[in-house]
């Protein structure tokens, strides 16, 4: 009589785990693995789902948040952060049965310095207004900038910037200008400094030589020019007279 109590309460707790599980699913661990777990904005990281469930059927990738940002629709996924900062990438993963898996991970990006294109040295006219153009890049392609030229006479000025947005994959790219007049000839070492917005600053000089303006050529005066005409009236009239 004892045994077959035992037989029975042995049968309800088998019954009720498999109620259980019935009733939740088969539990499944989904996994997303990344070739780096941290890094800096804009370069590529490989994000793979692993550890999937019996026939998976569709897959998405979001960022920031579930449901967020669709980032991706395969297995795998490459994506590049374009700022710096701590970044969550989710996955949802659903099989046949239309159940859904989801799991996450986070990705700690840094900030990537800017990087300006070297200027060649250049010369220009004292008096006369030169233009100054240099380029940059940052990976970094949500980030914003400001630029600086110094002109080596003591004077400097904020660049006009303009921006071609960038995306994974793909630096942001920003054109630098401006305009300066050296009162005085000379050689001077000039320099543009472009910053982003967390600090991070790229530097590059070159050589700007400076001559004398040209010396403009007087326009002829009307009486000037009488004096001429009549000079070569005169001369006609002494050939006549010969
Ligand atoms: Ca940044
Ligand atoms: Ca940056």
């Amino acid at each position: 009589m004892r045994r077959a109590g035992q037989r029975l309460a042995g049968y309800i707790v088998v019954a009720a785990v498999l109620a259980f599980c019935l009733a939740v699913g088969p539990a499944h661990a989904l996994l997303i693995r990344a070739n780096y777990s941290e890094g800096f904005e804009g370069q590529l990281t490989a994000f793979e789902a692993a550890d999937l469930p019996p026939d998976p059927q569709s897959y998405e990738w979001y960022l920031g948040q579930f449901p967020g940002l669709l980032i991706g629709s395969a297995p795998a996924l490459n994506y590049a952060f374009g700022d710096d900062g701590t970044w969550r990438v989710l996955l949802r993963v659903a099989d046949t049965n239309a159940t859904s898996y989801i799991a996450s991970i986070d990705h700690d990006a840094y900030n990537a310095w800017p990087v300006v294109a070297s200027i060649g040295d250049m010369t220009a006219q004292a008096g006369a207004t030169t233009a100054f153009e240099g380029v940059f890049e940052d990976p970094g392609w949500l980030d914003t900038h400001t630029a600086n030229w110094v002109f080596g006479d003591g004077n400097s000025a904020s660049g006009a910037l303009s921006v071609t947005p960038g995306g994974v994959g793909t630096p942001l790219r920003g054109t630098a200008t401006a305009t300066h007049v050296y009162a005085a000839p000379g050689t001077y070492a000039a320099s543009l400094a472009v910053r982003d917005d967390e600090g991070a600053t790229s530097t590059k000089t070159f050589t700007v030589n400076v001559g004398n303006a040209a010396t403009p050529v007087p326009e002829p005066t009307s009486i000037a020019l009488l004096a001429c005409a009549m000079g070569g009236v005169g001369a006609m009239l002494k050939r006549r007279r010969r």
